[in-house]
């Protein structure tokens, strides 16, 4: 390690004074002018965790569904994964440490990780459409260099694609391609295979909006519909081409504010869908003949996709486990359904696709969901041994379903959640059971609830447990929180720290739109009052 050209490197990427940063929920995210150094001391950690695990590491550079002035960074681990917890705190003192340590920090934590500083490193790197993502990757990209280690740059891809490229290189090549034609030739080959056994082939099922949040889902959906347009013809809106990142579209708008993009042209009953601004969430939705929109989110996919494998397993008779995992913003009426109705038993984690997918690995087929549409279907290695043994062995109708899962397994992104990856699957499922989107949102009805946001001096002050469901601090918050709940019918709000925003997110639900934008108002309130509120108090 040439700790002195690290110096000399590291002072044209110089810290800002002052400035403390945390690797949060996915990463570092803040306004992208502050991040220049951060992305630079990236680079070098990625190239330390390369020697450490001895594989192929990816840094994306987004802040996702932030603004557009914001930037952020991802580490990729081998498989595909988020960095492993116990480097997100190396992450954290390295994005932290002052000019003049840097040397000791990086021995520090070569030493405590236990690093070969023999071993070779490798980086890739990818980025999203941002204005400061390209010159934020070249900072990368100066950091794995003066560690000396070898890199290749993706350029634009979406935060999927990154995590496929990095599981496809550490397996040489069995998970898929590390191309992007790889990507598209893996999925499309598998959705068009899935579709062909759909009965409903009318126009119904081949048609669908797509609001790409002005993000780079619109160029990799544009790449890659030409490898599946006999089968579904995708219009895409907020491409990119006029509007700005993630403003009024995209799936967290949609989700958060339950209405549809600025920009999207809905029919009645038409099917619709919205990526986020990296292209790793979707929600659908559709406006029904009397003009109402109707939202399907994260935990309507989960149900959707569980009562499909969960039919493929009963009709080739195999009883492997599967498991649902879910966070505390999951609707009440979904975890009801998937325990009551569907029998799966349903697991709830913190927020941050690493704890989903993290339990998500305990089962044979592990199905996780955020609510704002986060997430994918793993399966581990003896479940998908095992069907595609029998994809060969069995007979007539089982041998149909054995096969249907062997290309559901090729069509979800194992590594990582990802907007283009389920929409396939949520597509080839809705041909194949013949369902229409009010038939798929008929499952069951959410319960209203809404979201808001509080902005507090210090959002570190409210500390949570039980998966972020109770707070710890402030003192006489929880208390709080639980005396606004008695007030309302079937109701239940919690508040956390973001680990992506500046600010406090509050969760209600209640049996009325307007008892969970009253009991959402009632706990911003009181967050304001004990947790440092500051700005104009929230407002009714
Ligand atoms: C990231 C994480 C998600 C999380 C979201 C919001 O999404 O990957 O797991 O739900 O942030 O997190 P928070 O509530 O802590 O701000 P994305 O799509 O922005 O990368």
């Amino acid at each position: 390690m040439d700790l002195d050209a690290v110096t000399k490197h590291s002072a044209l990427h110089a810290k800002p004074n002052g400035l403390i940063l945390q690797y949060g929920t996915a990463g570092f995210r803040m306004k992208a002018e502050h991040l220049d150094h951060v992305m630079f001391r990236m680079g070098l950690l990625a190239v330390l965790r390369s020697k450490h695990t001895k594989s192929t590491i990816g840094v994306m550079v987004t802040a996702s569904h932030n603004p557009e002035e914001d930037n952020g960074v991802k580490l990729v681990d081998p498989l595909g994964e988020m960095l492993a917890p116990s480097w997100e705190e190396h992450a954290t003192c390295l994005a932290n440490a002052e000019e003049e340590d840097m040397q000791s920090v990086l021995m520090d934590i070569s030493e405590k990780a236990v690093v070969d500083l023999q071993q070779d490193a490798f980086v890739v790197i990818g980025r999203d459409t941002r204005p400061s993502s390209q010159k934020l990757s070249q900072s990368v990209i100066d950091g794995v260099t003066v560690l000396g280690g070898q890199f290749h740059d993706y350029g634009l891809l979406t935060t999927p694609q990154l995590h496929y490229m990095v599981y496809c290189r550490n397996t040489n090549g069995q998970y898929g391609k590390a191309t992007i034609e790889g990507y598209y030739q893996k999925l499309s080959k598998a959705f068009v295979e899935l579709t062909k056994q759909a009965f409903c082939s009318g126009d119904e099922y081949r048609s669908l909006k797509v609001d790409c949040a002005n993000g780079i889902g619109a160029l990799k959906l544009r790449e890659m519909e030409h490898y599946f347009s006999q089968e579904l013809s995708v219009q895409l809106y907020n491409d990119g081409t006029t509007g700005k990142l993630n403003h009024l579209c995209g799936a967290d708008f949609v989700k958060s504010h339950q209405k549809p993009p600025q920009g999207m042209e809905m029919k009645s009953n038409e099917r619709c869908c919205s990526f986020d601004g990296d292209a790793d969430r979707i929600v659908y939705y559709y406006h029904d003949a009397d003009g109402h929109f109707h939202l399907i989110d994260g935990d309507k996919i989960a149900t959707l996709i569980s009562s499909f494998l969960k039919e493929l397993l009963l009709e080739i008779g195999e009883s492997l486990n599967i498991g649902v995992v879910q966070t505390a913003y999951a609707n009440g009426s979904s975890t009801r359904y998937l325990k009551e109705v569907m029998k799966v038993p349903v697991y709830c984690t913190k927020t941050g696709v690493k704890h989903l997918h993290h339990k998500a690995q305990e089962f044979d087929i592990g199905v996780y969901f955020e609510a704002n549409g986060h997430g994918t279907v793993l399966f581990s290695k003896a479940a998908e041994m095992k069907i595609r043994e029998l994809a060969k062995e069995l007979e007539d109708k089982k041998r149909k379903a054995a096969k249907m899962l062997e290309n559901v397994i090729d069509l979800f992104n194992q590594a990582a959640g990802d907007a283009i990856s389920d929409m396939l699957v949520i597509e080839a499922i809705l041909a194949l059971k013949g369902l229409t989107v009010q038939q798929w949102d008929a499952l069951y009805t959410d319960l209203p609830n809404r979201q808001l946001k509080v902005k507090v001096a210090d959002r570190q002050l409210i500390s949570t447990t039980d998966a972020e469901r109770q707070a710890v601090t402030p003192p006489g918050l929880q208390e709080a929180i639980n005396d606004l709940v008695k007030k309302y019918e079937l109701s239940r709000a919690f508040v956390r720290p973001s680990g992506t925003e500046d600010i406090v997110r509050v969760y209600a639900e209640a049996d009325s739109q307007e008892s969970a934008d009253s009991l959402a108002y009632e706990v911003s309130v009181a967050v304001f009052q004990l947790a440092g509120g500051v700005g104009e108090s929230p407002q009714p």
